[in-house]
């Protein structure tokens, strides 16, 4: 039993899609719940545009500043590399972080401007892998409909379309489809299911692995 609470630790859980396929809602309500289960628990998300790396990116989907399509796919990189450490201190210490868009993202996007996919993983190989990858599956239609995209650079239909062709190919094992069409409600409770089957493996001691794994 030692062995097993010291080996105890949190859960990396990813949430991914498109634009406007409601990652930002359901990443909120599944901390909350989380929570409430008496979970340690806290909401990250990727671009952390509060980091000078992250200000760089931010701007740039802003259409303010341009850059060339490697240099970006580097900073949103970088950007996760230096947040890693920390972010495998929480986990070890046992706290569960529920990431908005993680290195899928960061492939999905750049391959979808024509860059190889293999280049695009090169830099986040090394990185933490999730636990689990909650993929809000949406018809890039459907999400273009929902209010309108907010106006930044890659809110595009025909980007988008690209986009979800690059996240097929991505699934792994450690991926969740989950129909993003259905009720928030329907949606947040299997959000709930998954995390807390996937918490239970990690507090028995999962050990973390690594991109691409
Ligand atoms: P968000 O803050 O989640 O709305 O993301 C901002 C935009 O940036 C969104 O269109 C998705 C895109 N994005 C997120 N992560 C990455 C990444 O690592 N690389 C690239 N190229 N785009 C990304
Ligand atoms: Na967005
Ligand atoms: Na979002």
């Amino acid at each position: 039993l030692d062995s097993v609470s010291s080996e105890s630790r949190g859960a990396l859980i990813v949430l991914e899609g498109l634009d406007r396929s409601g990652k930002s809602l359901q990443s909120s309500r599944l901390v909350s719940y989380l929570e409430g289960s008496g979970h340690s628990v806290e909401p990250w998300r990727f671009p952390d545009r509060t980091t000078s790396v992250g200000q760089m990116i931010s701007s740039y989907l802003a259409n303010k500043s341009e850059l060339d399509d490697r240099t970006v796919h580097l900073l949103f990189s970088a950007n996760r590399w230096e947040k890693r450490s920390q972010m495998e201190a929480k986990l070890k210490a046992g706290t569960t972080l529920v990431v908005d868009r993680y290195s899928y993202s960061g492939v999905a996007f750049s391959s979808a401007k024509g860059l190889n996919i293999e280049w695009c993983k090169a830099p986040e190989i090394g990185l933490l892998a999730p636990d689990l990858v909650l993929y809000l599956d949406i018809p890039p239609e459907k999400a273009a409909e929902r209010g309108g995209y907010g106006g930044e650079r890659y809110e595009q239909l025909e980007f988008q379309k690209k986009v979800a062709e690059y996240y097929e190919v991505l699934r792994d094992s450690s991926w969740k489809i989950i129909d993003a069409s259905l009720p928030i409600e329907e949606i947040e409770k299997q959000l709930q299911e998954l995390a807390s089957e996937c918490l239970k493996e990690c507090q028995k001691g999962k050990p973390l692995s690594l991109l691409w794994s």
